[in-house]
């Protein structure tokens, strides 16, 4: 990383790989043995690259693919979800500073959007101690030079070389995301709820109507808000409110 990163501990220490089956394990690994704050793994290529669940996540050469270890303070097990969402601003702030002219989202509770389609994603793994965790993995994926996806996410997914025309250059990515993304979670330490903000005024879902599968069939309602826990607060159309936990129901698209 250049010698301009201006980070107080993001990204001081890189672990680079040119192929790694998935940066989040490495990373759970090094933190697991001590690693510490700010610490970056990063991957040219993810042969088992792993999104939420049983997802899989398409990462060949051409995008960016690291994992950052982070040992917050006072946080809940239940609030990690929560960092997803701070990971997904990061990368729409980001892509908005190097392209102006791409509306980047966020769309709850982890991808970052270019209109519909997804340009990063991120997956954040705690290690926890009772309600506490002890340290959060996070691992961020960004399509930047990706020219063809497979025919299961060409609809849904896209890169910022195919929006802008352009080619970004990985590590000038990776800095100013860094940068950012500490700024972020040093104002998140304090005051969650300032991000919180941000979030709302970058997410592409408040305001209208969606539909989230949940494990006993789907429902449809008015996308009204995000709470500190990274729930989505959807209104049905009975008018009562509900808290849908990120693991509970996912987007129907
Ligand atoms: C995510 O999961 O969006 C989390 C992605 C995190 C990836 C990073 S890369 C570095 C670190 N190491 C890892 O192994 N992972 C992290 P989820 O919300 O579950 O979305 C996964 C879904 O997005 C898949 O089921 C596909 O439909 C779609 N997808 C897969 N690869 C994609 C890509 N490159 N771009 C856009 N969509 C993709």
């Amino acid at each position: 990383m250049s010698d301009t990163l201006r980070t107080r501990t993001f990204g001081h220490r890189i672990h680079h790989y040119s192929r790694a089956a998935s940066t989040n394990d490495i990373a759970y690994k090094i933190a697991l043995e001590g690693g510490e704050e700010g610490e970056v793994v990063v991957a040219e290529e993810q042969t088992r690259g792993k999104g939420r669940g049983n997802h899989y996540w398409f990462s060949p050469p051409g995008g960016l693919w690291f994992s950052l270890i982070l040992y917050p303070q006072k946080i809940l097990s239940s609030q990690v979800p929560a960092l997803n969402l701070l990971g997904a601003l990061g990368i729409a702030i980001t892509c908005g500073k190097l392209f102006p002219t791409l509306s980047s989202q966020i769309r709850w509770p982890n991808d970052t959007v270019i209109g519909d389609r997804k340009v990063g994603g991120v997956l954040c793994r705690a290690k926890c101690k009772k309600d506490k965790a002890i340290f959060v993995v996070m691992g961020i994926g960004v399509n930047l030079n990706i020219e063809e996806f497979p025919p299961s996410l060409c609809h849904t997914a896209t890169s910022l070389r195919k929006e802008s025309g352009h080619t970004v250059e990985r590590e000038a990515f990776l800095q100013i995301l860094l940068e950012e993304m500490e700024e972020l979670y040093i104002i998140s330490q304090r005051d969650f709820s300032s991000i919180l903000e941000r979030a709302r005024l970058l997410s592409s879902l408040l305001g209208k109507q969606v539909t989230v599968q949940m494990r006993q069939g789907e429902i449809k309602g008015l996308a009204q808000d995000l709470d500190e826990e990274g729930n989505l607060i959807l209104r049905l159309e009975s008018g009562i409110q509900t808290r849908i936990t990120p693991e509970e129901g996912y987007l129907r698209l």
